[in-house]
């Protein structure tokens, strides 16, 4: 079945402002998001497993594939939906040996060079970013803007994932641009209400299609 990457959820503990993880993505999951990754950077590995199987009761309740961000281990240990891998990670070959064809990996774009080495690579999808600028993820190498984007998505025959300083206001603008999907942190994670911010992601998005 065809994987919808529409409406992108990507967590982040801190970004949660105090509240708890579990209802951020419940309610996101409830709101329409259609797909999940659980990213987490400094958590320990016995702790990430534990949270994995809590977000996993989640969204399968709902039929919304979960992702583990970095962690192939994670994922096999929670037998998650799949993985997202960076250029630094596992590389993309081994992470497929590992997992198998039935699960999605989906990999990082920084440069225009890494979009065509992923050519040759039968990874599910590719996350391009940051296309605007975010305080989410601070080593970057600059934006690539929608120009840029467009760009990458002349260049790709892959499944595209936008990311970075996306939100309800220019969500439309990037799908219009090429993407297959919204990959969203703060403006989920961090807003006043995560049900109401994925409506509105929803429906900006659902228009453009
Ligand atoms: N990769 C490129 S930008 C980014 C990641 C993980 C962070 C995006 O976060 P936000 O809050 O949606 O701008
Ligand atoms: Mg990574």
């Amino acid at each position: 079945m065809p994987i919808d990457l529409s409406v992108y959820l990507v967590t982040d503990r801190p970004l949660c402002l105090g509240r708890d993880i579990l209802d951020i993505v419940r309610e996101a999951v409830q709101a329409g998001v259609t797909i999940v990754q659980i990213r987490e950077k400094e958590t320990p590995t016995r702790d990430f497993v534990a949270l994995g199987h809590a977000i996993k009761a989640i969204t399968k309740t709902h039929g919304v594939p979960l992702l583990i961000n970095d962690r192939i281990d994670v994922a096999m240990a929670i037998d998650a939906d799949g993985v997202h891998i960076g250029q630094s990670d596992m590389n993309y070959a081994d992470a497929r040996r590992l997992l198998g064809y039935d699960k999605i990996i989906g990999l990082s774009i920084d440069t225009e060079r890494q979009l065509h080495e992923a050519q040759s690579m039968d990874v599910n999808y590719l996350g391009v970013g940051p296309v605007f600028p975010t305080q989410t993820k601070k080593d970057t190498s600059g934006d690539w803007g929608l120009e840029g984007f467009k760009n990458a998505r002349s260049i790709s025959s892959h499944k595209l994932v936008a990311i970075g300083g996306i939100d309800t206001h220019n969500a439309a603008d990037v799908i219009r641009s090429g993407a297959d999907g919204v990959a969203v942190v703060s403006a989920i994670c961090s807003a006043p209400s995560p049900a109401l911010a994925v409506t509105a992601l929803v429906r900006a998005i659902r228009n453009q299609q």
